[in-house]
């Protein structure tokens, strides 16, 4: 299949973009790079030292014989150049990462929460009325995250996407409905994946869009098999607080002797995947497309769930690290409880990696040969989430006193 993987320069899109062109997938990445200017804009590095995209593609073509096609376009704002872009390359398939991922950014300031509305949900309408506009019938899979859900459980299972609700009518019966789960984002970064939603069934309703929408949870790992063939194509890993995601982070901080950042009590639990599951989870999403006129194809993209503090306690435990429990600069229930389906992935044949297979160790590792690398002062979250909880979370566990950004 010819395959745009929009978004393909970043953490989970440069994985995928290498794995579908393993397949033998014709790929042709479409990125703004802003993931890199971000970087730059909060001082920090990814821990893994990354080359340019067309130096990364350079090596894969060097190393593999096939090619990776670099497009540098920006979805929420070359809306000429992406619709002139799909009527010309037509692709059969397009895979969505194009979007500001990090919860913490989103919430920095103002500008930084229009930013994240702005650049995510422009991009992703922007995709849907340029498919439509050219005609071209490409199966859309889009990477959202199981926080449109919410994380609370009141003792049933998160299901994948939809729920059926009984609904009493005028006449006093009840008749039963098919809705999409309540959302319950709890930050902007994660209101835009809400709103992705909404666009999702607008256009697959109105246009007969074939759309798969995976709810993915945290990822965690760094390699996957494509990744490690050259020192070169390494993925990025990002540690700092705004974009490091808790597990990674966690590994890190153990590895370089910082103690790890518990917000709160740490009794959120939360939803996880490997980043080698991620790749193979998209390549499923890709072979089992809906048929036009069909809903949108909603998975749950994750494989265990676990609470904070025990992934802390775990990591603690193996490595010798510190805990510190820090006031949780987020506003999110201290304790809650998930329980999710993922059956449909389970179904097509993914086989989950866990963290009982001993890949943490191998986050360590990276993290010790890369850790010449790393700010520690980049490392604690201080994007707060209300004016309130700021004043509580300029501090870190090293007794510093750290500057607010934004
Ligand atoms: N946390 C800590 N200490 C830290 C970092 C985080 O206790 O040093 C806590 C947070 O307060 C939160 C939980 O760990 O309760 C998860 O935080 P996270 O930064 O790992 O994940 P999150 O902000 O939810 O976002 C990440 C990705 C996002 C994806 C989402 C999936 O950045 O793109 O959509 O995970 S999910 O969490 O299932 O919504």
């Amino acid at each position: 299949m010819k395959i745009a993987v929009l978004g393909g320069d970043g953490f989970v899109g440069w994985p995928t973009s290498l794995h579908l062109s393993a397949k033998g997938h014709d790929v042709h990445i479409i990125d703004n790079l802003s993931r890199r200017w971000i970087d730059t804009e909060l001082g920090v590095q990814s821990l893994t030292p990354m080359d340019s995209i067309q130096e990364r593609t350079r090596i894969w073509h060097q190393e593999t014989g096939r090619r990776i096609h670099f497009h540098l376009i920006d979805l929420a704002r070359d809306y000429e150049i992406l619709k002139r872009w799909l009527a010309e390359h037509r692709p059969d398939a397009i895979v969505h990462f194009a979007e500001q991922r990090a919860a913490p950014y989103s919430m920095k300031s103002d500008r930084h929460k229009n930013y994240t509305i702005n650049n995510n949900v422009n991009a992703t309408h922007n995709l849907l009325n340029a498919m439509v506009e050219t005609g071209v019938g490409a199966h859309l899979v889009h990477l959202g995250t199981m926080g449109v859900y919410g994380y609370s459980n009141i003792g049933a299972a998160i299901p994948e996407g939809y729920l059926t609700v009984g609904v009493e009518t005028l006449s006093g019966e009840t008749v039963s409905q098919e809705i999409l789960y309540p959302t319950n984002p709890g930050s902007i970064y994660h209101m835009t994946k809400c709103l992705d939603q909404l666009l999702f069934q607008f256009y697959a309703k109105n246009d007969g869009l074939r759309i798969t929408d995976l709810h993915q949870g945290i990822v965690w790992g760094t390699h996957t098999p494509e990744t490690k063939l050259h020192p070169q194509l390494v993925n990025r890993f990002d540690y700092d607080g705004d974009y490091g995601t808790v597990l990674n982070r966690f590994l890190i901080q153990a590895a370089i002797g910082y103690p790890i950042t518990v917000h709160g009590t740490g009794g959120q639990t939360r939803a996880f995947i490997h980043i080698r599951d991620s790749v193979r989870c998209i390549e499923l999403a890709l072979a089992n497309p809906p048929k036009s006129g069909d809903r949108v194809k909603i998975f749950n993209q994750m494989t265990e769930t676990h609470r904070v503090r025990d992934l802390a306690e775990l990591i603690a435990r193996i490595t010798g690290a510190d805990i510190a429990y820090l006031p949780n600069p987020r506003k999110e229930a201290p304790e809650n409880d998930l329980v999710a389906n993922n059956e449909q992935f389970l179904a097509l044949g993914l086989e989950p990696t866990t963290l009982a297979e001993g890949l943490l160790s191998e986050i360590v590792d990276v993290a010790k040969k890369f850790a010449y690398r790393v700010d520690r002062s980049r490392i604690p979250s201080v994007s707060a989430w209300t004016k309130d909880l700021a004043a509580t979370v300029e501090r870190d566990p090293e007794g510093t006193r750290l500057k607010k950004v934004g």
